[in-house]
């Protein structure tokens, strides 16, 4: 009995979805400033009341683009980080980036950004289309506007109002609309609603 008990519990963790506090906020997968193998980035926001290290999560697409954090990356309460595929400032457009990745693309058509903890399991994705339902931006990120699931297109909008560095839309790092409803509301909470 111990043994199947053991095996049991094994099998509802295994099934069981971790709740994440993660969600993907921003998305600069076109960048005009400079080349996109400079420019890329992607913003991350934690909706949680304890800072999340990043150490050892899987980041990945459905192809073949993926990475491991190799370096303690904390995302604060109630805070951002940003990944780039370049984190030099002087050469990236001018993004403050927290983590450079490498073999990894936003394609400026659709693509996409899964997560994945140091356990496997899926903290936040995106699926982003190219234009379809959400948005196709060029010198501009792409901003996620806080309003239910943040893999639906149409709370995606192109950024036109907030710049960085030499000159490109985005808010690399900061909610400038901010504060978010998130900051009341639990990621885990607003996703229960809208799935
Ligand atoms: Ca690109
Ligand atoms: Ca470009
Ligand atoms: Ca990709
Ligand atoms: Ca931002």
């Amino acid at each position: 009995m111990r043994i199947i008990a053991t095996v049991v519990t094994a099998m509802l963790l295994a099934a069981a979805p971790a709740s994440s506090d993660l969600i993907i906020t921003e998305i600069m997968q076109n960048p005009s400033a400079v080349e996109d193998a400079n420019g890329e980035w992607f913003e991350i926001y934690n909706s949680g009341s304890s800072p999340v290290d990043m150490y050892n999560y899987y980041i990945f697409d459905v192809d073949t683009d993926d990475f491991y954090v190799t370096e303690h990356v904390v995302v604060p309460s109630h805070g951002f980080v940003v990944f780039a595929r370049n984190a030099n400032i002087a050469e990236n457009g001018g993004v403050e980036a927290d983590y450079e990745w490498s073999d990894f693309i936003l394609a400026n058509g659709a693509d996409e950004i899964y997560i994945n903890d140091d356990e496997g399991y899926l903290m936040d994705h995106v699926v982003y289309d190219g234009g379809f339902s959400w948005p196709d931006p060029e010198g501009a990120s792409m901003y996620y506007d806080w309003s239910g699931d943040n893999n639906v297109g149409s709370a995606w909008h192109e950024e036109d109002l907030y710049t960085y560095g030499l000159g490109d839309y985005g808010s690399p790092g900061s909610d400038p609309r901010g504060p978010s409803p998130v900051d009341q509301l639990t990621w885990s909470s607003i996703k229960a609603l809208y799935k």
